[in-house]
């Protein structure tokens, strides 16, 4: 019989964005797709694939029958309800942060480390977080080929990694500057967005997006560090297998509604050229090489935004460093970045 796949969290942001990856797939090995959501959102009809399917509420009973349940829910819904999926039968294939440290979860991303998948005593498999999956598929490749040392990123993160509100609120504070010629005084970006009734403590981020770069992502940690540069430390050692790899990672907010930016500093045990790296990348078939500086081609996340691929482009030896590369990604987060990786660990499983 042909697998059942469930998707809790239909209705949010990720969830949409499962549902046109799910229309977009030539081969779809799917007996029977099921929504899920929570109650507020049940009876709410739905489209996939030219199917009118009525949303269910999360519930014990909705998981019977169901072979791969991909969540994209908040942590502590994931936390909940993924053990619940698992102790039905199903396999958990969560987008939460809720269990992706644990070691007995898998972190999976499928070009890097896809034999995990069958190391899953808890039936969950983890799906990182967006911003380390920006760059994963690149540092995957870039270390099976010269063994990685250390790593040291700086992040260019996309509005809609907070969600739709933090999206609603970019367009907001982006509709109280237009025309407006400030940025010019100190303070004056965030006296006009005040000034449209849009205050400060009522934002998902902690100081004006519009105008301006915000150099805080998350949640506040020990030592002055974000939730976000620690996940992304502690995520890229899990999946590459590196337990003991030197990261540093400064993670910035950008007025970009979708895609995540990546600049990386990557030092490696064997020597390095950008000619063998262009090779390593353009191997990689997740991966689309832009890279030719001279006529001005780079990726940029306005020209991601949408795609499946990673984007790699200005990729440098570095000057000062031995066997060390500095290069720029993009990736759409809400894709490769949540639900596109989800989706193929799910296709994964069946293959
Ligand atoms: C952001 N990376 O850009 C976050 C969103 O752990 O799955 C995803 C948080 C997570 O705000």
């Amino acid at each position: 019989m042909a697998p059942v796949l469930a998707l809790v969290g239909a209705t949010g942001a990720v969830g949409g964005v499962m549902i046109d990856i799910m229309d977009a797939r030539r081969q779809f090995p799917w007996g029977e797709v099921r929504l899920i959501a929570s109650a507020r959102s049940a009876g709410r009809k739905m489209t996939v694939r030219g199917q009118e399917l009525t949303v269910q509420a999360l519930s014990p009973e909705a998981f019977d029958g169901v072979d791969i349940a991909m969540f994209d829910v908040p942590d502590e819904v994931s936390k909940e309800w993924a053990p619940i999926a698992a102790a039905r039968g199903a396999v958990a294939v969560d987008n939460s942060g809720a269990f992706r440290m644990n070691p007995d979860v898998p972190l999976v991303v499928p070009e890097v480390n896809v034999a995990k998948i069958h190391d899953r005593p808890l039936g969950i498999i983890a799906n990182p977080n967006c911003t380390t999956l920006s760059m994963m598929a690149a540092m995957g490749a870039l270390h099976r080929e010269f063994g990685l040392l250390e790593l040291v990123v700086a992040s260019y993160q996309a509005a809609s990694g907070g969600g739709q509100a933090a999206i609603d609120r970019l367009y907001a504070e982006l509709d109280a500057v237009h025309g407006k010629q400030v940025g010019v005084r100190a303070g004056d970006v965030r006296e006009a967005v005040e000034a449209a009734g849009l205050p400060i403590s009522d934002s998902p981020f902690p100081a004006p997006l519009a105008m301006n770069v915000v150099p805080f992502a998350g949640s506040l940690k020990d030592d002055g560090w974000t939730s976000e540069e620690l996940k992304v430390r502690n995520e890229s050692r899990k999946i590459l297998g590196i337990p003991d790899l030197k990261v540093s990672a400064t993670c910035v907010r950008v007025p970009v509604v979708t895609t995540h930016s990546v600049a990386v500093h990557a030092v490696f045990e064997h020597a390095v050229t950008v000619e063998a790296a262009h090779k390593v990348f353009a191997a990689q078939p997740s991966i689309v090489l832009v890279d030719d500086p001279a006529a001005m081609r780079f990726p940029t996340p306005a020209d991601v935004v949408g795609e499946d691929p990673t984007y790699v482009g200005r990729v440098r030896q570095a000057l000062d460093f031995p066997n060390t590369l500095d290069f720029f990604v993009c990736g759409d987060n809400l894709r490769k970045g949540a639900a596109l990786n989800t989706y193929e660990i799910a296709e994964a499983l069946v293959n």
